[in-house]
């Protein structure tokens, strides 16, 4: 099937709208897109700074885009409840061969061979209509929620890396004694949707909620931030003295200077995330000190990467929630929309970007 779509040749990068002709199996499902969302991954590709990301076998070309919001064109019948008319959000990663795969947790794939559309080895959800499998689609409720619903893609990364911060707080105390996160501080790096949508989560736990970046954020972020209560601050005007005691630290910039500059502020039993990727970042010396610290203090180090169907309907459910309590906090994550055509949105991030949405209606 010839179609219009937003390609990159991966690992090596670049874009262009196009036509191409992706060869369709017989899938159940017709899908067409509402909004794509552009994340860090697809502007890594494009910069072709993640090493990671291919092209589909047989094809010099990848189709981009993994944060979808679609609608159904057409559906045989299914036991998915899958008809056509439905919104739905197409998952990102599908099932290798080994057991965490089988077992529907392809977030935790054990041997890489899983693939992620717009990513690594399979065609995006960046092009006019595609096909897909009732499965690997995760139904949107109510009309109210559509405008948010392309953020679902996103806050499911977020929901299975708490997750994974849950497990590991489990290695000692650390909540108070009435089991909040209360007395507790998280910091977040980077002022992205996924630095964004961390945050709300954090204030979801309860804990005292810190966003950082190396340079000051306007005025949409800074109220934003203090709709969900969470404070913002440069790391470039520390003094070294009052930002520090973090018990939390998740990382979205992928910058390994700042990584180490606060894994040195992390308090015992304390918790380093590392989710932001950037293969190109350059390089920074981790010391005898700071591995001493991370002994000493009992801080785990953890990555985390993707979610699965699960995260993905609590994600949904709590943009839902964060929007009726925070006062529309998760609809002004979206800080403009672009055309399928405008391509230079995958090289320039526009100033004060939250999160950019390609529309294709
Ligand atoms: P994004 O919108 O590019 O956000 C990255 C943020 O980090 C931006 O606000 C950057 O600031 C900020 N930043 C960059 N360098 C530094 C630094 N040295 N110090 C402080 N802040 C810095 O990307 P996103 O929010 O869409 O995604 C965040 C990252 O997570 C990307 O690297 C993605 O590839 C990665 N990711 C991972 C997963 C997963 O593991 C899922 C989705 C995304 P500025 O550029 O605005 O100035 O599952
Ligand atoms: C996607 C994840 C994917 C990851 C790969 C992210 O942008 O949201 O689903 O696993 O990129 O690094
Ligand atoms: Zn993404």
């Amino acid at each position: 099937m010839l179609v219009d779509a937003i390609l990159t040749d991966a690992p090596k990068g670049g874009v262009i709208f196009s036509k191409i002709e992706v060869r369709e199996e017989d899938f159940p499902v017709t899908l067409k897109p509402i909004y794509t969302g552009i994340c860090g991954t697809d502007r890594g590709i494009v910069a072709g700074s993640l090493s990671f990301a291919y092209n589909p076998h047989g094809y010099n070309r990848l189709v981009l885009g993994h944060e979808s919001l679609c609608r159904v064109v057409s559906a045989e019948p299914n036991n998915y409840g899958i008809k056509a008319g439905d919104l739905v959000i197409p998952m990102v990663r599908r099932p290798g061969t080994c057991l965490n795969c089988l077992a529907g947790r392809s977030d935790n794939c054990s041997d890489g061979n899983k693939h992620e559309a717009g990513i690594t080895g399979m065609h995006g959800f960046m092009r006019s209509q595609f096909g897909d499998y009732p499965e690997y689609l995760i139904k949107v409720p109510e009309m109210a929620a559509a405008k948010i619903a392309v953020l679902t893609e996103p806050a499911k990364n977020v929901e299975k890396a708490m997750e994974v911060v849950d497990i590991i707080s489990r290695r000692s105390i650390f909540t108070d004694n009435q089991g909040s996160f209360e007395g507790k501080a998280a910091l977040v790096i980077g002022t992205g949707s996924e630095g964004f949508l961390y945050a709300m989560k954090c204030r979801d736990y309860g804990f005292r909620t810190i966003v950082t970046n190396r340079h000051s954020i306007d005025e949409t972020k800074v109220g934003i931030l203090s709709r969900i209560g969470a404070e913002f601050y440069d790391y470039t005007h520390d003094t070294g003295s009052e930002k520090q005691g973090f018990d939390l630290v998740i990382d979205t910039s992928g910058d390994p200077a700042t990584v180490i500059r606060f894994l040195r502020k992390i308090n015992n039993n304390g918790i380093l995330l590392l989710f932001g990727t950037n293969g190109k970042a350059p390089g920074a010396l981790m010391n005898g000190d700071d591995i001493d610290l991370i002994v000493e203090r009992n801080i785990t180090v953890a990555g985390s990467v993707d979610g699965s169907r699960i995260h993905y309907e609590r994600g949904l459910q709590d943009l839902i929630k964060w929007n009726a309590i925070y006062g529309g906090a998760a609809e002004r994550l979206i800080t403009g929309y672009a055309s399928p055509g405008s391509t230079g949105i995958f090289t320039a991030k526009p100033t004060g970007e939250i999160k950019t949405v390609i529309s294709w209606e």
